[in-house]
């Protein structure tokens, strides 16, 4: 089978549809699963090429939750997307249960913002379906990554992180060409680590993998514009702009017809040069 950039041709755009309580900038929204399918259909009508169905906050300051919780917020949603044909569906989740029956259900992409680092059995199940999988990098969990997150060289050591756990997935089984790696934006990073992260892209970019970015709505991107997770639309275009002038293939967003066509304007003036 054909690996990640054949799949989704950079640049390649996922949509968020979070069925949690309480993620940041659309917590709660979508709790009713029939409400949940009828906002990724609509994400892939405006242009998403995969949808990414999470059932657990990984915002900052936010508790886990139970596999079962996870699987009974998830599993209907990505029923129904399948059902209705808008499919590719990612799984946003850090646990091997929730990763297995959410591909039985028919989810075909694994997105594990702990980078096979929460469940020992997460990279056999990943392996086993054959599936693409998306190694995030986070500084400590969830509860605590905001606390004085601190780095040497946040680059080079979110690079030797990200490689290494493509290695342990790997010689877990899973194919070189079905892994993306993210640096995690926001995750365990202060406003300035982000915009390291940012302005060396092309440095991740050349480790080896296609590159996800998630900046949407973004907290960093409020400290910069003083604007609320509502109003970020434009800071994460711009954002996901120059992500893509440095290399970056996937971008994970909320708002995906805007960024979306910003995107295609992006790559075909790059595509030119
Ligand atoms: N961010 C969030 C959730 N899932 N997955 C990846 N791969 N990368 C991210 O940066 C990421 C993620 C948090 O954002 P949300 O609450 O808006 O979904």
């Amino acid at each position: 089978m054909s690996g990640l950039l054949e799949r989704f041709p950079a640049p390649a755009v996922m949509g968020v549809v979070n069925v949690t309580p309480d993620s940041f900038s659309d917590g709660g929204l979508y709790l009713d699963p029939a409400v949940a399918v009828a906002h990724g259909v609509e994400l892939a009508a405006q242009g998403a090429d995969v949808l990414d169905v999470g059932g657990e906050s990984t915002r900052p300051g936010s508790d886990p939750v139970s596999a079962q919780l996870e699987l009974d917020r998830v599993l209907p949603v990505i029923e129904g997307l399948v059902e209705a044909g808008a499919g590719p569906v990612s799984v946003d989740t850090m646990k091997a249960d929730v990763a297995r029956r959410a591909l039985e259900a028919g989810a075909s992409f694994v997105n594990d913002v702990t980078a096979l680092r929460n469940d020992p059995e997460m990279a056999g199940v990943v392996a086993d379906a054959g599936v693409p999988i998306c190694l995030m990098h986070m500084l400590g969990t969830p509860k605590t990554m905001q606390q004085d997150p601190r780095y040497q060289d946040v680059v080079a050591e979110v690079s030797e992180f990200l490689l290494e756990q493509a290695a342990v997935a790997e010689a877990a089984g899973v194919k070189r060409e079905l892994i993306c790696l993210d640096p995690g934006i926001g995750f365990g990073k202060t406003l300035d680590h982000n915009l390291e992260l940012l302005a060396h892209l092309d440095r991740l970019a050349g480790l080896g993998y296609p590159l996800l970015i998630a900046v949407s709505r973004k907290r960093f991107l409020g400290a910069i514009t003083g604007r609320d997770e509502g109003h970020r639309l434009a800071a994460t275009i711009a954002a996901n702009v120059a992500a893509l002038e440095r290399g970056a293939w996937m971008f994970r967003v909320h708002d995906v017809r805007p960024n979306r066509e910003a995107l295609d304007v992006s790559a075909r003036i790059r595509a030119a040069g």
